[in-house]
């Protein structure tokens, strides 16, 4: 009625010569023209989501436009949905209502104003918008190394990486991959061919490595896998197993003459937990100057009625200085089933004086430099143990990190060792 009355007025004025603009009210018409969006992007199951007005065209709204709400869901790809009770919000809280990755949510706003005849609403063109919950991938967890047998990190002992407290919104089953490192002395660097699983093979690092690994979680939705955020385990050191030695068995104080032109005896030990015979005698090394075997054989040294483990090491190679007071042998049992396992003992010796003390003392600061070859040479029972003496460039290749545990990792040293009579 009130809408014939203007324009009955519009009529007059205009018949009358009198513009209608002047005292006439713009008729308001009903808003549209904006959109709604839902956020955010992406939505997972446990996600409250928010409908987020745009773009709507507010001039001449009489009085403000109001919105309202009303929120759906389709379980079959959009075929069909079905109203959520009670959802008429502008936010939807993931609690009010169920769903599973791979629904769809709509939510469908419908603008209004009081433009209509005596003030009533007048609704104007709903806009909607739709969002897919996504699969959210595993999350929450960490990773642990552990030795794949009691002990700490050995050589021979393969690492396991174990995954703890991961979860999956979905309640998908979790894969884990992972990335094995080692440190090179700069940076994390990858293993290179170690294998995308739990377990990182002994064959693939040394002695004095660090390792750490990178697992990453991820589930499987239709034949694709979603990776969630990666952890990093614990940065484990690869040690050198510790036996017991002997050096000059039958002396409990060890006396050491510089000036010998002999050898020193020195035993494994076989224990409860270490069996002598299974060391690698050419791989023993023996002082500072690293000396190798001359002669090496298998007997029960300390007459407890298991077979020990007895070498000899010309003094003149060993590089033992007149101020030290023990001596360090390193070796690596035969690698067998498992990889060699590399072991370090330790023992006690007294340096006593010798008629040429002044001139070895002479030779302390540059150790493994007084060998003549003839004197070396001669007479020390080489001849009865072929292959244990290699040479020095030889010996000092891979070996030569033993003495400085942890020293040991130059870039190119260590990605050699990786690679390097690793790879069985
Ligand atoms: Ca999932
Ligand atoms: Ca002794
Ligand atoms: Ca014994």
């Amino acid at each position: 009625m009130k809408y014939i009355k203007r324009f009955a007025a519009i009529v007059v004025s205009v018949a009358l010569g009198i513009s209608p603009l002047v005292s006439v009210p713009v008729l308001a018409v009903p808003p549209s023209g904006g959109s709604v969006t839902i956020g955010p992007e992406p939505a997972y199951t446990d996600t409250d989501l928010t409908a987020t007005l745009d773009g709507w065209d507010e001039t001449g709204a009489v009085p403000a436009i109001t919105y309202s709400y009303q929120w759906r869901k389709s379980v079959d790809g959009g075929t069909t949905w079905d109203t959520i009770v009670g959802a008429t919000e502008s936010t939807l809280p993931s609690a009010d209502f169920t769903k599973v990755k791979g629904d769809q949510i709509m939510v469908i706003c419908t603008p209004a104003d009081q433009s209509g005849e005596g003030g009533a609403t007048v609704e104007g063109t709903p806009a909607e918008d739709t969002i897919t919950i996504s699969n959210k991938p595993p999350e929450g967890g960490i990773v642990t190394i552990e030795p794949a047998a009691p002990g700490p990190f050995y050589t021979d002992i393969d690492l396991i990486a174990t995954p703890s407290g991961w979860t999956d919104a979905d309640g998908d089953e979790i894969f884990y991959e992972y990335h094995w490192e080692y440190w090179d002395g700069d940076s994390w660097e990858p293993i290179a061919g170690a294998p995308n699983t739990d377990t990182l093979p002994s064959s693939f690092f040394g002695y004095g490595d660090q390792i750490r690994v990178w697992c990453t979680p991820y589930d499987v939705t239709d034949d694709i896998n979603d990776y969630g955020e990666p952890a990093v385990s614990n940065e484990v050191d690869i040690v050198s197993y510790s036996i017991s030695i002997d050096v000059k068995p039958g002396s409990s104080v060890n006396p050491i003459n510089l000036g010998s032109k002999g050898v020193i005896p020195v035993a494994i030990i076989t224990t409860g937990d270490f069996d002598a015979s299974t060391v690698d005698a050419s791989t023993v090394r023996f002082g500072p100057g690293e000396a190798q075997a001359v002669h090496s054989a298998i007997e029960d040294v300390d007459d407890d009625g298991d077979l020990d483990m007895i070498l000899h090491f010309r003094t003149q190679d060993t590089g033992i200085l007149g101020t030290d007071t023990e001596v360090v042998l390193t070796g690596e049992t035969i690698a067998g089933e498992t990889d060699a396992r590399h072991f370090t003992g330790t023992d006690l010796i007294k340096i006593v004086p010798s008629k040429v003390k002044e001139a070895v003392q002479g030779n302390e600061s540059a150790p493994g430099q007084n060998k003549e070859p003839g004197e070396s040479a001669e007479g020390k029972g080489k001849e009865t143990a072929p292959g244990l003496n290699k040479g020095p460039g030889e010996s000092a290749e891979g070996k030569g990190n033993e003495s400085a545990p942890g020293q040991n990792k130059e870039p190119g040293e260590s990605a050699e060792g990786k690679g390097k009579g690793k790879d069985k």
